[in-house]
Order: structure tokens, then sequence, then C-alpha cells
């Protein structure tokens, strides 16, 4: 996927405050995860996210059971940011194949959005280059965050019969 035809995303920051964020973030590749990290945080001072928590597991497999554990603790919005590098086997692809449907699982089962922050890369560059850092030419830790967030307000938006019913609770 290329970065083209991005929308300029602006959340709806009434009540934002009121929000609960979760923060789920993997160890692995610790410069590109500083800089994802620091994007998603911004991006949550920027709309006025009063509670955020952040939860630091090992690595980005371990992401979807830290989601988990957010969204069935009432958290509105959750945002994931791991790095996935590939190396010379297929672990890669089971790792990130593992994360995306965890991930969008958890969201979909509570009807919690969950930003997508998981960078999976070719080389370290590639990762560098998303990363939100000095020099960077994306910032995916801030995307996500905002994300995850818009979505959430959109959400909130909706009768609460609506919101119970697409999380599958009684
Ligand atoms: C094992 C592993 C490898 C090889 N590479 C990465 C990586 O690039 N990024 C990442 O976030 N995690 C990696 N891991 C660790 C796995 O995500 C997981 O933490 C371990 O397999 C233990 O369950």
């Amino acid at each position: 996927m290329s970065g083209k035809g991005a929308p300029q995303i602006t959340p709806d920051t009434t009540g934002a405050a009121s929000l609960r964020v979760g923060i789920v973030a993997a160890q692995w590749h610790e410069t590109v995860m500083d800089g994802l990290l620091a994007g998603a945080r911004r991006a949550l001072d920027e709309i006025g996210v009063a509670e955020t928590t952040v939860l630091r597991v090992p690595g980005s497999f371990e992401l979807p059971v830290a989601a988990e554990a957010l969204a069935r603790g009432g958290y509105d919005a959750v945002v994931a940011l791991g790095v996935v590098i590939r190396g010379g086997t297929p672990h890669f692809d089971y790792v990130c194949q593992g994360v995306t449907e965890g991930l969008t699982r958890v969201s979909v089962e509570h009807a919690v959005p969950v930003g997508f922050g998981v960078l999976t890369c070719d080389t370290e560059e590639q990762a560098l280059a998303r990363a939100g850092l000095p020099g960077s030419a994306e910032d995916k830790g801030h995307e996500a965050a905002t994300a995850a967030v818009a979505t959430a307000a959109l959400l909130r938006e909706l009768p609460r019969p609506a919101r119970v019913a697409a999380a599958g609770r009684p």
C-alpha cells in the first residue's frame, strides 16, 4: 500500500476528555517504537484525551490479548503499535497474520475501534520512514491514534442499544 489518498481526519473533539483510550505497544525495534508511541501520545494530547493507559507487551504477537483486555475493560478505543520486520523465514507472515486477525476480531467483537499502528516492513529503513521521527515521511502512530478516536467519537453518536448489539452484549 502507498500512503497516497490518505484523508485529513479531524476527530470530533467534543467530549474527548471523557474518552478512555488504551495504547498497546510492542517492544521490538526500540527506536521505531519510540517514534510510534510519541506520535500516538501527541495525537491524543492534541485531541484532548485525558485518560490514557499504556500496556507494553513483549512482541507484536501479544498485542491482540492486551487489546482484548482493554476492550473488555470498557475502554472506548485502543491504539495498537508494533513493528514487524521481515526475516529469512515464514515467521514474519505468521506474526503479521496473527496480529492483524487478532486485532480485527477484538475490534469487531467488542465494537471498540482499534487503531492499526503495526508496521509490517521488509527493512528497518522502511519502518523508520513511517515512525514519525525527525526525517520520517510518515507518522503512523499519530495516524492510528487519530483514526481510533475519530471512530470512537462516531460510534458514541449511535443510540446505546445499537452499540450494545454491535458488541454482542445482552
Ligand atoms: C519472534 C519475533 C521476531 C522474529 N520478530 C519480531 C518483530 O520483528 N517484531 C515484533 O514485534 N515481534 C517479533 N517477534 C516476537 C513475537 O511477536 C512474539 O513476541 C514472540 O513470538 C513470543 O510470543
